[in-house]
């Protein structure tokens, strides 16, 4: 791969980069973990694409304007993904708005938070959630609030340069709406950009394993048979010792099992979990319950996952929450699928987790003809293959959703591995870790400034000299 046009950033790289990047000052107020929770309201369409319907909703929208360099200074357009999204992060994105004099805007994404166009989330109401309608909900934001800016100056027809920004979900939005509105934007970043819809993504357990090394991925597999007979024998006292008694499915308690590890993975944490299984497993300690103890104590409380997101029965409630869950299961069952089943051979989880397994949770949850259609999904966008521009995508080396991301650079479009032992989701504009929370983690001031530098040499954004600094670092 070093070979290829992709760019492999190593921790090494990223180092002789770091100095510069400390000269950033820091953005927000030290500490704050937002740079507004100031809500924002605008009319949004509800069915960007029938000719007849002309209801609306309320969208919710912030806006952070301190940094802008007014009148003409670039907009950043930062978009929020598949939950409610009550502020603006203060994470590497403030600094470089700093940096950039740019103003930072986000609208929740349509159906998430408090953005529902309807109190009743039933399989019929959620007919209007879907990844086109959200493009046109952006693309309808950027002029709406290109306007407002321009009325707060007092002129007509002016436009900003805008860059649209986006991580995992919101990364593939940032990647399709420059693909697919090229006119209202001068360059996007794909963060962890999971621009390829894959129906069985049984990529997913194996860069678990991969990023877990071979030792501690054993111990995990072998913890997996454990659970798996032990499920068989008394699946009550299995799912008490997880804290999850109340997954009465035990496909969705065994997903919930595997989720820990992945999302562990995924936010650049190895440490919290792989040291010590490897001394349990040396120690020879019940392996089960050190797993149990990991999970209650990381994944349940200091990641705050509550077991019920996992349960079907809960995911057939309709009333909104802020978790989201429902939605994005609905995006997953319709649109994406993304279905993080077990390989036939080697998997980290249990072979329970199957593609039947989420196609019956598809069904159960949302009824019958809710079914993910990756292959229009991929026809209507490109997947890997995107035919766009000006757009930088970026992964992290042990992060599990990076096969679902465009594969290698092209000419106008390139790609970066951010490598390192913790480089998970989003960890250009996040850290590594990036769990907890921090708003300067030590690995996210470096990253970005790495493919951000690089991609004007590529291009610039013609006719818009402003972007161009946007883009210089
Ligand atoms: C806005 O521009 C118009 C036309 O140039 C001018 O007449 C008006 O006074 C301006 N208003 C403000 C608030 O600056
Ligand atoms: C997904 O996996 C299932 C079970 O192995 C198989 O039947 C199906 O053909 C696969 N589908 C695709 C699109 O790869
Ligand atoms: C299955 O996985 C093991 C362990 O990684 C490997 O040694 C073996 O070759 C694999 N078998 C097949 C059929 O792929
Ligand atoms: C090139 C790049 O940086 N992106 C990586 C994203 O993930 C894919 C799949 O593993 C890699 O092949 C790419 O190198």
């Amino acid at each position: 791969m070093m070979g290829s046009r992709a760019r492999i950033v190593s921790l090494l790289l990223a180092f002789l980069f770091a100095r510069a990047a400390e000269r950033i000052a820091a953005a927000a107020p030290a500490g704050s973990r937002h740079l507004t929770k100031d809500e924002r309201w605008m009319n949004q369409r509800l069915d960007h694409f029938s000719p007849t319907d002309h209801r609306q909703f309320k969208q919710r929208y912030f806006e952070f304007l301190d940094y802008h360099r007014a009148p003409g200074g670039p907009v950043f357009l930062r978009i929020c993904g598949e939950s409610a999204c009550d502020g603006i992060p203060n994470d590497y994105l403030a600094v470089l708005a700093k940096k950039f004099g740019a103003a930072v805007v986000t609208p929740e994404h349509r159906y998430y938070g408090k953005s529902s166009p309807f109190k009743q989330l039933t399989t019929e109401n959620l007919r209007f959630l879907s990844s086109k309608q959200a493009l046109f909900d952006l693309a309808v934001f950027r002029q709406y609030y290109q306007e407002s800016l321009n009325a707060r100056y007092n002129r007509s027809g002016f436009d900003n340069p805008w860059f649209v920004i986006g991580i995992s979900y919101s990364g593939a939005l940032s990647a399709w709406f420059r693909l697919k509105f090229p006119h209202l934007t001068c360059g996007s970043l794909a963060s962890s950009g999971v621009v390829l819809a894959v129906y069985n993504y049984t990529d997913f357990d194996k860069q678990v394993g991969e990023s877990a090394g071979p030792e501690c991925k054993a111990v995990l597999q072998e913890i997996t048979k454990l659970v798996d007979e032990q499920l068989r024998l008394d699946s009550h006292s299995v799912k008490a010792l997880f804290g999850a008694q109340t997954l009465k499915n035990d496909g969705d308690f065994l997903f919930f099992l595997a989720d820990a590890a992945a999302i562990t993975f995924q936010y650049g944490n190895p440490d919290a979990l792989c040291p010590q299984l490897i001394k349990a497993k040396k120690n020879r300690k019940n392996l089960v319950e050190a797993y149990a103890q990991f999970v209650k104590d990381f994944y349940i409380k200091k990641m705050e996952t509550p077991p019920s997101s996992y349960d079907r029965e809960y995911l057939k409630q309709t009333t909104p929450d802020d978790s989201g869950s429902r939605l994005w299961w609905f995006q997953v069952c319709s649109e994406v699928a993304y279905f993080q089943v077990a390989p036939k051979n080697d998997s980290v989880r249990s072979a329970r987790i199957n593609t039947k397994y989420h196609l019956d949770l598809c069904r159960n949850v949302f009824g019958e003809g809710v079914y993910p259609d990756v292959f229009m999904t991929n026809l209507y966008y490109g997947g890997t293959g995107i035919a766009a521009s000006k757009i930088v995508f970026t992964n992290g080396s042990q992060d599990p959703w990076r096969h679902a991301s465009k594969q290698k650079s092209s000419k106008d479009m390139p790609s970066y591995l951010m490598k390192c032992r913790n480089c998970g989701h989003g960890t250009d504009l996040r850290g590594c870790p990036q769990w907890p929370f921090r708003t300067e983690g030590p690995g996210n001031r470096r990253l970005v400034v790495v493919p951000l530098g690089k991609i004007v040499k590529r291009f610039g954004c013609p006719g818009v000299s402003l972007c161009r600094e946007i883009l210089r670092t």
